[in-house]
């Protein structure tokens, strides 16, 4: 994972300060791309332990078209909690107290973010127990699995990107044309969050299949790592199905920052020395992606330094 410490270091030292929407700040820099050879070991970070099974849960949901955080709580998986959180508590339902600014306000207030724990448990028992909230504010607007699974097209009918992209790998592998786009500008103002991994590209040569992904906005200590490792594994698996190896996973970002306030364990992740790559293991008597559970897929030899967490901008 050299290349993911270069870029920590490359947005260090040639950073620009940029304000953002989160009023967080960042150091950012424009433009910048990786390059992950999948067979030199799977792309999970050693340098800081980074839970596998919420990628695995994450990328799952958004392969089985689900754009509702109801399943990923009850995968155990917060990872979204705090979009969907924010659409109930600017409704006119919610008459708790004033969650406004609540991301930013829960780390320099603590009796704010006592009350902010309080709220968002409250949100996650409603959106478990109560099937009309958890439609309501649960759902995350047309988000990835939508626009990967059934992205609405302007004769009524709905696109399968994803399986069409599967059948034309299978049958046309030297396509210039194996795209898949989250970014719908007719919808993207209904999305909790727009898009951030907004397009990828797969391209095979020599057997092998490889995979760009183009993602607008990346936050670096956070979001990336999840990010790398998640098209990693969609790469995986979508080799498997067309009987192919795997190639490289080449991520090209956009507004590439680090929050301000990142910046002590970005330091300590730096000064650890990275450990070998794991490997990755998924069930072999599944052959479609769409039919893949939590439990068929797993990651083995995996011994990260450990966690450092760090908040999330909302
Ligand atoms: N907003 C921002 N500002 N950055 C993001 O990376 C981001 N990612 C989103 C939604 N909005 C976002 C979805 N993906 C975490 C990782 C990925 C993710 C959201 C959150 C995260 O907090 N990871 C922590 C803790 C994970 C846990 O164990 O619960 C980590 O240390 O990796
Ligand atoms: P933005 O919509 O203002 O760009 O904010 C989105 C933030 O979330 C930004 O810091 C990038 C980050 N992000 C990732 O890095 N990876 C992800 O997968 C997601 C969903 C968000």
């Amino acid at each position: 994972m050299k290349q993911y410490l270069d870029l920590c270091e490359h947005i260090l030292e040639n950073g620009t300060k940029k304000e953002d929407r989160t009023g967080t700040g960042t150091l950012s820099v424009f433009g910048y791309q990786m390059r992950y050879d999948l067979k030199k070991g799977f792309p999970l970070m050693t340098t800081k332990k980074t839970a596998f099974r919420l990628i695995v849960s994450e990328l799952l949901w958004f392969i089985k078209g689900d754009t509702n955080v109801k399943s990923l709580i009850a995968d155990n998986n917060h990872i979204w909690d705090e979009w969907a959180f924010g659409q109930w508590v600017s409704s006119k339902e919610y008459d708790g107290p004033d969650m406004t600014d609540f991301g930013r306000r829960a780390q320099k207030d603590e009796e704010f973010a006592v009350l902010y724990k309080e709220q968002m448990a409250i949100f996650q028992k409603n959106i478990l127990e109560d099937d009309a909230f958890a439609e309501k504010y649960g759902d995350l607007g047309p988000v990835y699995g939508k626009q990967w699974r059934s992205w609405q097209a302007t004769t009524g009918e709905t696109i399968d990107q994803l399986k069409n992209v599967i059948e034309a790998i299978k049958k046309n592998p030297d396509s210039r044309r194996h795209l898949v786009t989250a970014w719908n500008p007719e919808f993207v103002e209904d999305m909790a969050l727009p898009p951030c991994h907004t397009m990828f590209q797969f391209y095979v040569a020599d057997g092998k299949l490889s995979c760009q992904l183009y993602q607008r906005s990346a936050d670096v200590f956070l979001g990336v790592p999840f990010n790398i490792a998640s098209y990693a594994l969609l790469t995986h698996l979508i080799a498997r199905e067309c009987g192919l190896d795997v190639g490289d996973f080449v991520h090209t970002t956009g507004d590439t920052h680090l929050y301000l306030n990142h910046m002590d364990q970005v330091k300590e992740q730096l000064s650890r020395t990275p450990k070998e790559l794991p490997t990755l293991k998924v069930n072999e008597d599944v052959e479609s992606i769409f039919d893949l559970t939590m439990n068929d897929i797993s990651i083995e030899g995996y011994d990260p330094h450990p966690r450092i967490s760090a908040p999330v901008a909302v």
